[in-house]
């Protein structure tokens, strides 16, 4: 399963010292060859730091990709996609490092792709899925902003936020990377309305979503914002592209 295709995991941090370790050396142990890409922005807790080691400890397996200050996640999985793909990368696994995401799904993931969809989301909204210790305000603005997005945007896929994906390569080389205008977390959002209206097929499978336990969230309100910006400017602009 998995093992003709090179797989590459991207994990954008940001403060993310006490889960980095943890979760770099459960993705090298799962029963598929993936290597790691860590995009850090600079975190001020040394996060980079520690990524810099376990590269040195993985040669090969782990890569780090260093940029000066935050930048936003959008831009991190755009430079962590670059990177695999020159590096020849089949499947491209994006995750968050908090283990709200976890690595015990990429191989369903994976074989999911293997069935025949471009695109698998580890997804909270199908028949299995769920949220576990999540403030209900939270559920309800993920719940929100899915369905917003879902109905702005006539998206088929129920987790349209998640930024648990595997993506084959050829999904990202359709796409122009450098024209998506979203920074922050709504990349999500538009990555997945340019990946449905090139025609890829999106799949999903089911995952407990755990909220994290370790360290501090980074979504902010402008971010919620922006998200809705996001939404509208993608329904104005649909079918003009
Ligand atoms: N490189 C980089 N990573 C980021 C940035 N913002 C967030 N991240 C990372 O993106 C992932 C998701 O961020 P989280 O803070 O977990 O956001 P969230 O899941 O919406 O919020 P909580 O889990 O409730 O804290 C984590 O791995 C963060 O460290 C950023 O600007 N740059
Ligand atoms: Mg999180």
């Amino acid at each position: 399963m998995g093992q003709n295709l090179k797989t590459s995991v991207i994990v954008p941090t940001y403060n993310e010292k006490e889960n980095i370790r943890a979760l770099v050396t459960m993705l090298l142990e799962l029963p598929i060859a993936a290597s790691v890409i860590v995009v850090d922005d600079n975190s001020p807790d040394g996060t980079g730091e520690i990524a810099d080691r376990l590269a040195a400890e993985n040669t090969g397996r782990v890569h780090v990709i260093h940029r000066p200050g935050k930048l936003g996640l959008g831009t991190a999985y755009i430079a962590g996609f670059k990177h695999a793909l020159h590096n020849g990368q089949d499947l491209i696994v994006t995750m968050d490092a908090d283990f709200s995401h976890h690595p015990r799904y990429i191989p369903g993931m994976i074989e999911k792709i293997e069935t025949g969809y471009d695109l698998v989301i580890g997804s909270r909204y199908v028949t299995g899925g769920g949220t576990i210790e999540c403030a209900a305000l939270r559920k309800f603005l993920s719940w929100g902003a899915n369905a917003f997005a879902r109905t702005l945007l006539g998206l088929r896929a129920h987790d349209t936020t998640a930024g648990f994906r595997c993506y084959r390569r050829e999904v990202l080389e359709s796409i122009a990377l450098d024209r998506i205008f979203s920074s922050g977390y709504s990349f999500l959002i538009e990555m997945l309305y340019k990946v449905q209206h090139q025609g890829w097929k999106v799949g999903e499978v089911p995952i407990i979503f755990q909220n994290r336990q370790q360290g501090s969230s980074k979504i902010s309100k402008n971010e919620i914002l922006k998200a809705l910006q996001t939404v509208l400017k993608l329904f104005w602009t649909r079918g003009k592209d």
